[in-house]
């Protein structure tokens, strides 16, 4: 389904769908489209439904600027949550549910399947010059119930990268043999190469100090050289960089850099925050481009200060580190926005690029005038630097005018260039908790509100903006509550059958 925009005054979008042409009728009527991946699908036993293969579903052309492609899992089913994770790079789309439900195991296994709950799927899309189509649907190499597979995905046009925080191996180290561990949630991030215009295993990637609930795979980035992951809730008290292994401080949080090395990725540096702190989440966000690494510790506390006096400590305030790389990593900054009186959830999202990097703190409560009112209430709010001179410099605070409690504006954020995404998770022009995003320029060296955009089948529950990706080419929008029951590419958006199957939204840029 090709959707495209339509802008309307005030500059708020709304995606129009142009219906589906004749063109597409491949006399699978059953089923409308819904890119398959299996060529064996239609020998399956269960197989009351008849599904193409992927290399044989409809094409269309590409989506053009301005347009956007509704792109839903080729087996949605209720609760599956497509889109809770989406990656750019190329002409591929990466689109995770971390709570699909199917026993199948590694790349193309039967869709079908729904006896394994909340294991996770990850789903690869592809244009290799005549139009989108799935390329492939991918699982744990061992499936795993509540694994939460595809939590995170990062994208190259080299590396695909699947994070499954609730993965439970026990080993250590990359591609250590599987051993169980007694209380899981040590997480795992599993590595595609994608030489080969399909996804090849490359990689199972566990952390040097495996730790039981550590969610090692929350987060993951990728740059060309270097896969960078997240573990949230680990619990080491270590400073910066390749500290000490020990588990005294609880979810403090960790991240772990990898660089390729001939035909594997080896770890290069364990990175804690300078100062660890219980409860931090350091490594819930995570950027990485080139020599530089930015890591979010959105629960970390704030020593507040008012009027020259040292108050209470603020919880939740948050805080950014940069590391930068020459000969080893090292911790160069230590980022917050200023006071906060109240949580704020800086670092909650991050993205950078270049010498810019855009924070989101979505829980801020700040308000744009001078009088605090109740409706900010964790109405979000991204903050952006930009490097100059070896200091980071805080240049600007975005906050839209329109928004209100629990907007969460910041939930994510996407920087690319002159253009800046925000996703406001609790926004909704017709109810709470659609979700809608908006889109910043840079022009003259400032920051202004652009556009919003919601998509036209939105509904309450939707969660439109929960993750984002931008590309020199496409912006992917995912909306993990949303509730379409046809599946694949051309599907059906107006119905509401499948609660929280999710969906994606690839824009042409
Ligand atoms: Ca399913
Ligand atoms: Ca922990
Ligand atoms: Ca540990
Ligand atoms: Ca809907």
């Amino acid at each position: 389904m090709i959707v495209s925009l339509a802008a309307n005054c005030g500059g708020k979008n709304t995606i129009e769908y142009v219906q589906r042409g004749n063109d597409d009728a491949d006399g699978e009527e059953t089923f409308d489209g819904g890119a398959s991946i299996d060529d064996d699908s239609a020998e399956e036993p269960n197989g009351n439904v008849t599904r193409t293969a992927a290399s044989e579903t409809p094409q269309r052309e590409a989506p053009a600027t301005g347009s956007a492609i509704y792109v839903k899992a080729s087996n949605p089913d209720a609760q599956d949550s497509f889109g809770s994770s989406v990656a750019v790079a190329g002409r591929w789309l990466a689109v995770g549910a971390p709570n699909e439900s199917s026993n199948a195991t590694g790349i193309n296994g039967n869709h079908l399947d729904n006896s394994d709950d909340r294991s996770g799927a990850a789903y690869l899309f592809h244009d290799a010059g005549d139009g989108w189509y799935q390329a492939a649907y991918i699982k744990s190499p061992r499936t795993q119930t509540v694994g939460g597979f595809a939590e995170s995905v990062a994208l190259t046009t080299r590396y695909l990268a699947i994070g499954a925080p609730r993965e439970n191996g026990g080993g250590t180290g990359v591609n250590p043999e599987y051993v169980a561990d007694v209380t899981g949630a040590t997480g795992a991030v599993f590595v595609y190469s994608l030489s080969d215009d399909a996804p090849q295993f490359d990689a199972y990637v566990k952390a040097s100090n495996t730790g039981s609930l550590d969610h090692f795979g929350y987060s993951v980035a990728l740059s060309d050289e270097r896969l960078v992951v997240g573990a949230p809730r680990e619990d080491g008290s270590a400073s910066t960089v390749n500290g000490q292994d020990d588990n005294v401080i609880e979810n403090s949080g960790a991240a772990y850099v990898y660089v390729r090395e001939e035909n594997s990725w080896v770890q290069e540096a364990y990175v804690k925050a300078s100062v660890p702190e219980r409860h931090a989440e350091f490594g819930h966000a995570l950027a990485i481009e080139g020599e530089r690494l930015v890591v979010g510790a959105p629960n970390q506390s704030q020593a507040l200060v008012v009027d020259g006096e040292q108050m209470d400590a603020t919880p939740e305030v948050g805080a950014v580190y940069v590391f930068e790389r020459s000969g080893s990593w090292k911790q160069t900054a230590t980022l917050d926005a200023g006071n906060s009186r109240t949580r704020r959830g800086f670092g909650y999202s991050l993205s950078l690029d270049g010498d810019t990097l855009a924070v989101g703190a979505p829980f801020d409560s700040s308000c744009p005038g001078p009088v605090i009112v109740s409706t900010c209430v964790e109405s979000g709010a991204v903050y952006i630097y930009e490097h100059e001179a070896g200091d980071w410099r805080q240049t600007v605070q975005l906050k839209p005018s329109d928004l209100r409690t629990e907007d969460w504006f910041g939930w994510s954020v996407s920087l690319l260039g002159d253009e800046l995404v925000v996703g406001a998770l609790g926004a909704g022009v017709r109810a709470r908790y659609t979700g809608e995003i908006y889109k910043y320029l840079r022009v003259d060296g400032e920051w202004q509100l652009d556009s919003t955009t919601q998509s036209s089948n939105i509904d309450p529950g939707d969660r439109f903006g929960v993750s984002l990706a931008l590309s020199p080419t496409l912006l992917a929008v995912g909306a993990d509550g949303e509730a379409g029951a046809d599946g694949g590419l051309w599907a059906d958006p107006s119905d509401n059958g499948l609660p929280y199957s999710g969906a994606a939204y690839l824009f042409a840029r």
